[in-house]
C-alpha cells in the first residue's frame, strides 16, 4: 500500500480511495417499527458544517423545519490525529462528550474505524443509531412527519424514486464519492481515472440541467441536495486541494447558475459556512497540504440572479 496515502485505512493496492462502510445503521421509524420511534427532542445530530455528506443532514432538517424537533451541536472543523473534537466554542450540550469518538465508544467500545460526521444519536437509549447521510436524510424526510415536520416538503416522492436512486447511484461515484478519489488517490493512474470519470459526470450534469431545471421530475428533490453539498464547496476547496482543476463550476454554463438557485432557495444559505469548510480541508489534511495555509479566494457571488426560471420543470 502506498506510504503517503491521507487515509491508509481506505487507500487500496492500487492507490484509490475505497471510502469505508458506514457502521450503524438503525432506523427511527414514524409507527415505532424499529427500536427508535420517532419522537420531538430525542434524537440529535452531530454534524460538521465543513463536510459535505453531515451538510446533506443540515439541509433536511432545516427544509422539513426539524430545528425544534432534533437539536444538533458542530464539531471544531479542525480535526487532528484524535478526531473530530468539541473544542472550546465548540462544546456538546447533550453528553458533555470532549471527542465524537466518545459517542462511538459508548455505542461501541471497541469501535475502531474512522470516527464521522453525520452521526444521529438517540439520547434516550443513549447511543448511535445511524451514522449514513444518505439514510438518515430519509428518515429526516418522512419518518418525522407526525411529530412537527413540516408534512408539505417531500424530497423523495414516491412517483420519482427509481429514477432518484439511479441519478443518486452515479453521482455519488463520480462526483460525491469522485472528488475524494481525485484528492485522496496516492498513484498517478488512480487519480487519472477518478478525473475523467468526474469531469465527465460534470459534463452530463450540465447538459441535463441545460434541458431541465431540477436532476429529477420537476420540482427539487433528495437527487439536487446531494448534488449541492459537493457543487457548493468545488470551486473553493476541490479545485486546488484535491486536484479537481479541469474547470470550476463557474466555468459551467449550466451547473453554475443551478447551484446558485439552490443556493437562494430559503434557509440554505445559512447552512453554508466557508470559514469551516476551508479550514477544515486545508488545515486537517496535512498531507496533501503540510503547511496548512488556508486560501484567501476564490470571490464567488452565490447571490447573484440564476434566471433558471426560463427552463422546463
Ligand atoms: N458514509 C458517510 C461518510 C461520512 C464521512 O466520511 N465524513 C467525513 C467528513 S467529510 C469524516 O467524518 N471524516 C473523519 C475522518 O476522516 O477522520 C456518510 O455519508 O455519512
Amino acid at each position: 500500500m502506498p506510504s503517503r496515502a491521507q487515509v491508509p485505512n481506505e487507500t487500496d493496492r492500487r492507490g484509490s480511495f475505497v471510502r469505508q462502510e458506514s457502521r450503524f445503521r438503525q432506523w427511527v421509524t414514524a409507527d415505532g417499527s424499529s427500536d427508535y420511534p420517532a419522537e420531538r427532542g430525542r434524537y440529535h445530530l452531530y454534524v460538521s458544517l465543513a463536510c459535505p455528506w453531515a451538510h446533506r443532514t443540515m439541509i433536511f432538517r432545516k427544509l422539513k423545519k426539524l430545528e425544534d424537533v432534533i437539536s444538533l451541536s458542530i464539531v471544531d472543523p479542525v480535526r487532528d490525529e484524535r478526531g473530530w473534537a468539541f473544542h472550546e466554542g465548540f462544546e456538546d450540550p447533550v453528553n458533555g462528550f470532549r471527542f465524537l469518538a466518545d459517542a462511538y465508544r459508548a455505542t461501541e467500545p471497541d469501535f475502531d474505524l474512522r470516527v464521522t460526521v453525520p452521526v444521529l444519536w438517540d439520547k434516550q437509549r443513549g447511543r448511535i443509531v445511524n451514522n449514513e447521510s444518505s439514510e438518515i436524510i430519509r428518515m429526516l424526510n418522512s419518518a418525522f412527519d407526525g411529530v412537527g415536520a413540516d408534512e408539505s416538503v417531500e424530497l423523495y416522492p414516491e412517483p420519482l424514486r427509481e429514477e432518484i436512486d439511479r441519478v443518486n447511484s452515479w453521482v455519488y461515484d463520480n462526483v460525491n464519492n469522485g472528488v475524494y478519489r481525485c484528492g485522496f488517490a496516492t498513484s498517478q493512474e488512480a487519480y487519472d481515472e477518478a478525473f475523467d470519470a468526474l469531469f465527465k459526470a460534470l459534463d452530463k450534469l450540465d447538459g441535463r440541467l441545460g434541458r431541465q431545471r431540477y436532476l429529477v421530475g420537476s420540482q427539487l428533490t433528495e437527487a439536487d441536495w446531494r448534488l449541492f453539498t459537493t457543487l457548493v464547496r468545488f470551486d473553493a476547496v476541490y479545485v486546488t486541494h484535491f486536484k479537481c482543476n479541469l474547470k470550476r463550476i463557474v466555468d459551467y454554463e449550466n451547473l453554475w447558475p443551478y447551484l446558485r438557485e439552490l443556493y437562494q432557495q430559503p434557509g440554505i444559505a445559512e447552512t453554508v459556512n466557508f470559514d469551516h469548510i476551508k479550514r477544515h480541508y486545508f488545515i486537517t489534511h496535512t498531507r496533501l497540504n503540510p503547511c496548512g495555509i488556508v486560501p484567501k479566494g476564490p470571490a464567488l457571488d452565490f447571490t447573484a440572479p440564476h434566471g433558471r426560471e426560463r427552463l422546463p420543470s
